[in-house]
């Protein structure tokens, strides 16, 4: 049986990522950490390790009697925290990744998967379908730990043979858990605040296009990655992953052909200018040469799941 640990298994895709592998693989097959217990009956069917992964020793430690085959790590702070909080996004984002690396070097952990994101990107990248190989110019604290993250990974795979593999992911948007501290969050709000038939209040322009994927497609990417041979991953660093772009009044078309009584208005704060930084849209074309990667689920798709699943989410509540 492959063993797999998920690091952040509280978070966003954390908790996404153990429910699927849970489902693919066996409840057995995945461990999960995080620094706080993740709020998920399902996941917590998992054995919990608590791990601070900053925290060198603990990490060595976990991972040194875990043996596991795969390490997914997913701890970190995201855009719009990581503007409140830079040094402390720093601490985490890049000294966790380095633990995780040195582990692996010693070879402790077979195979890695960590996360980059489109946020690597900036005023210098083209705003439309960005290149694999695009210069990376990011202007937060989280796109340039991801930055030096994707390098990190490239220079412990070619000295030291680490098999890490990365993408940059879109905004993520899934019914089954809370965003937190991300500028795309607003994508999951919208539907929160739609199934409750309340107004959405959006904190970036109606016409701010960001690259965005359904979390059923990302979870499935991710594990396509992870299967992939090794000598077929020309891209080391990490892979543009696109999925669908749309703004926030797209998106709230899209759910008033549902619910025609939603209502949406904007009041800006300080991830417009994030978002601003950001492409619109990215070119996918190595991760779909490289590992066949091909998105599914497009924007009224995605609409009709999220806005059926958290209304049955919302009745089972009330009940
Ligand atoms: C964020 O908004 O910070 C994240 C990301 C695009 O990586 N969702």
């Amino acid at each position: 049986m492959v063993r797999r640990l998920v690091i952040g298994a509280a978070g966003q895709l954390g908790i996404e990522l153990v429910l699927s592998m849970q489902s693919e693989f066996g409840v057995a097959s995945v461990d999960i950490s995080d620094i706080r217990v993740p709020d998920n009956e399902e996941v917590m069917r998992s054995k919990f390790l608590h791990l601070d992964a900053t925290d060198e020793g603990a990490l060595s430690t976990i991972l040194e009697d875990g043996q596991y085959d795969e390490v997914y790590h997913l701890a970190a702070m995201l855009s719009a925290t990581g503007e409140k909080k830079p040094l402390a996004a720093w601490d985490l984002n890049m000294q966790s990744l380095l633990n995780i690396l040195e582990a692996a070097k010693e070879g402790w952990v077979k195979r890695v998967f960590w996360p980059s994101s489109i946020a690597v990107f900036g005023p210098l990248t083209p705003k439309y379908n960005v290149p694999q190989d695009a210069p990376l110019d990011p202007t937060t604290v989280y796109g340039i730990s991801k930055q030096a993250g994707e390098f990190w990974c490239r220079y412990y795979q070619e000295k030291y043979g680490v098999d890490v593999r990365s993408v940059r992911y879109p905004g993520l948007i899934g019914h089954r858990s809370a965003p937190g501290g991300g500028t795309t969050d607003y994508a999951v709000e919208i539907y929160d605040y739609a199934v409750q038939d309340q107004l959405y209040t959006c904190f970036l322009k109606a016409d701010q296009a960001l690259p965005m994927m359904f979390m059923d497609d990302a979870v499935r990417g991710t594990l396509e990655l992870m299967r992939a041979p090794q000598d077929k991953l020309q891209v080391r660093t990490s892979y543009n992953l696109g999925a669908m772009s749309f703004t926030p009044s797209e998106i709230g078309e899209s759910i008033r052909q549902q619910k025609p009584q939603f209502q949406l208005e904007y009041a800006l704060d300080q991830r417009q200018a994030i978002a601003e930084s950001w492409p619109c849209s990215i070119d996918d074309s190595a991760a779909r040469r490289d590992w066949g990667w091909q998105a599914r689920i497009m924007l009224d798709d995605m609409t009709n799941i999220m806005l059926k699943a958290m209304t049955t989410a919302n009745e089972t509540l009330e009940s």
